[in-house]
């Protein structure tokens, strides 16, 4: 048993989210955890969301692509919610059983704050049908990387070549930067379950910081190299 014990009674393993608006380098940070996570002989399960299991893998594009046209908030809400229940279910809670790792790319956070807040159907409704949907599992630690909408809008658009971004991404500024609070917010309210971190800085900077938090949590040595 590792110390995350300490942060959660119902599980051996350590659940990690990171969050954040789109292009802030949650998919980049999650690759460099999971390769020093492994030297340090953990196992380690990285996934992400919408998806992560066949069946949200099949709601992603419902959710994500253009061409379903317009797509009703409370729908959207559902679905990613759906999503999240068969996530929590068949590979979130299991692993955690199992004493692993699971690092996720986007939780229940990113409902309450593109749904609830950029929607406008209320944090306290999404909460509770993710509640639900859960069964009230809440991550360990949520990685908050924060960075201004613009950045991100400019680190995307260099990633996809100038493609036009998916349904969701394709948003207005005022959209993207009143979910930013959202995230903050969340953060605020129990700091003690999250770590918020200027995003705009370098990968490797980026990196230490969460790496110095959850060696703590889990009881490693930051210091092991990887490639
Ligand atoms: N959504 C929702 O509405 N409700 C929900 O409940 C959930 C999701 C779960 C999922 O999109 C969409 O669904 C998302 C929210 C919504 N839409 N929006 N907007 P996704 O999974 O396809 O994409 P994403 O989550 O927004 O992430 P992303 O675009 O894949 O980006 P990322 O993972 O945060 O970043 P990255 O891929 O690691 O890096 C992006 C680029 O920046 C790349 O070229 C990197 O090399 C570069 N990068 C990374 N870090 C740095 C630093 N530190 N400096 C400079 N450049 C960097």
């Amino acid at each position: 048993m590792n110390n995350a014990a300490e942060h959660s009674e119902e599980h051996t393993g350590l659940f990690v989210a990171l969050e954040g608006g789109e292009a802030t380098g949650k998919t980049t940070q999650i690759g460099l955890l999971r390769k020093w996570l492994q030297a340090c002989g953990r196992h380690v399960v990285t996934t992400r969301e919408p998806g992560g299991t066949a069946i949200g893998e099949r709601i992603r594009p419902l959710l994500l692509d253009h061409g379903q046209g317009e797509v009703d908030p409370r729908t959207e809400a559902l679905l990613f919610a759906a999503s999240r229940a068969a996530h929590v279910r068949q590979l979130i809670r299991p692993a955690l059983s199992r004493g692993e790792v699971v690092l996720c790319d986007r939780y229940v956070d990113s409902s309450l704050a593109y749904q609830g807040v950029g929607r406008g159907l209320g944090i306290e409704e999404v909460a509770q049908i993710n509640r639900w949907a859960t069964e009230g599992l809440t991550p360990d630690l949520t990685v908050v990387l924060d960075v201004d909408p613009e950045i991100s809008r400019r680190r995307r658009a260099h990633r996809d070549g100038g493609a036009v971004g998916d349904r969701i991404e394709s948003a207005d500024n005022a959209f993207h930067s009143r979910l930013r609070q959202a995230f903050l917010d969340r953060a605020e309210a129990a700091p003690e379950r999250y770590l918020v971190l200027d995003a705009a800085v370098d990968a490797q900077s980026i990196q230490q910081r969460i790496r110095t938090r959850l060696a703590k949590l889990l009881d490693l040595d930051q210091g092991v190299q990887t490639v």
